[in-house]
């Protein structure tokens, strides 16, 4: 039987970011260097298929570090950590390393700073994210201020409105967040902050490539995890973009395909977090079924490398 015909649209870029990148390679790094068990606080990035992978080489998933034992490495990941993490391991003298994406240590260096100028901080992000919480816990509980949404701003109740900044999760969507900004200005003329706001490179392109594909398909995919929350916000511009069917996927046996039935066109992408082969496998499953083409909607082009700990890249030397 004929297969029917199908134009697969990948997203350039799509995938993992220099962070993730970086982090998967920390826990590689410090299990040849320590051996197994290596202890991780957190999925190292969110997605089981990484997770699952490195749990398969020794590394230990927990969630918080008294979970974890005192004589063995315990690595922090990606979203970072709230200060009071490091301070605990160091007082428990154990061997830690941070995985914290560098463009989230940037965005805890800048709300020290405005504390420490006596500034109020205001930070845009989801409650209850491991980034958001991390972020917070960079300064004393209770003084950082949350708000999701532009509604939010409205119910801010501020020590004093001159004396304001703000700063925000680095995987938020991008125009969701250019509103909370502008109430937040709106409402406060002299809250200072970040040029935009802290959303990373890799969250901005991934964005922008589905906004350029989302008019030519069907269809979305995004390969990636529920509680990712750079994935889901791809699921989201995808839909707002115009395109009526986006679904987030974590791998080929998540597909619906009856959902799927009669499409011409698809658009592909994945999240910072979901590795290539996840993508493979996707468009793998498609080929069985459609006579593929596939195109590359590409809207960037990503060199961003981050080093791994010096801790580390001695130990490989
Ligand atoms: C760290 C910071 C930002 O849920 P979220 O999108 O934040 O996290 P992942 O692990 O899906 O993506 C990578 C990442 C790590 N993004
Ligand atoms: Fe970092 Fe952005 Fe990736 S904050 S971990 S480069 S999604």
């Amino acid at each position: 039987m004929n297969k029917p015909a199908l134009t697969l649209y990948l997203a350039a870029p799509r995938g993992f970011c220099a962070g993730v990148d970086r982090a998967i390679k920390i826990v590689e790094m410090a299990l040849e260097k320590w051996g197994a068990p290596v202890y991780v606080r957190h999925e190292i990035v969110h997605n089981r298929f990484v997770v699952d992978g490195l749990r398969d080489k020794g590394a230990v998933f927990v969630e918080e570090l008294d979970e974890c034992p005192t004589d063995r490495p315990v690595i922090f990941s990606a979203h970072g950590v709230p200060k009071a993490v490091p301070a605990e391991a160091e007082r428990r003298q154990m061997v830690f390393v941070d995985a914290t994406c560098p463009l989230v240590s940037k965005v805890h260096i800048e709300a020290e700073r405005h504390a420490e100028e006596g500034l109020q901080i205001v930070m845009i992000g989801h409650a209850g994210h491991p980034e958001t919480v991390g972020t917070m816990g960079q300064l004393p509980d209770g003084d950082v201020l949350l708000v999701e949404t532009v509604a939010d701003v409205a119910t801010l109740d501020v020590r004093d409105p001159e004396r304001l900044a703000y700063v925000t999760q680095t995987t938020l969507s991008i125009d969701d967040t250019a509103g909370v900004v502008a109430a937040l200005q709106a409402r406060f003329p002299a809250i200072v902050g970040p040029h935009k706001e802290d959303i990373c490179y890799a969250t901005t392109n991934r964005q922008e490539a589905v906004k350029a594909m989302a008019p030519k398909v069907d269809a979305i995919l995004v390969i990636g995890a529920p509680n990712s929350s750079n994935s889901r916000r791809l699921v989201e511009v995808g839909a707002r973009a115009g395109c009526d069917y986006s679904q987030l996927v974590q791998r080929a046996g998540d597909i619906d395909w009856r959902a799927l039935e009669g499409i011409t066109t698809l658009g592909i992408t994945a999240g910072a977090s979901a590795p290539e082969v996840l993508v493979r496998e996707v468009i793998d499953a498609f080929s069985e079924r459609y006579e593929v083409t596939v195109e590359q909607v590409e809207t960037a082009i990503e060199r961003v490398e981050f080093k791994v700990p010096r801790v580390l890249r001695e130990a490989a030397k």
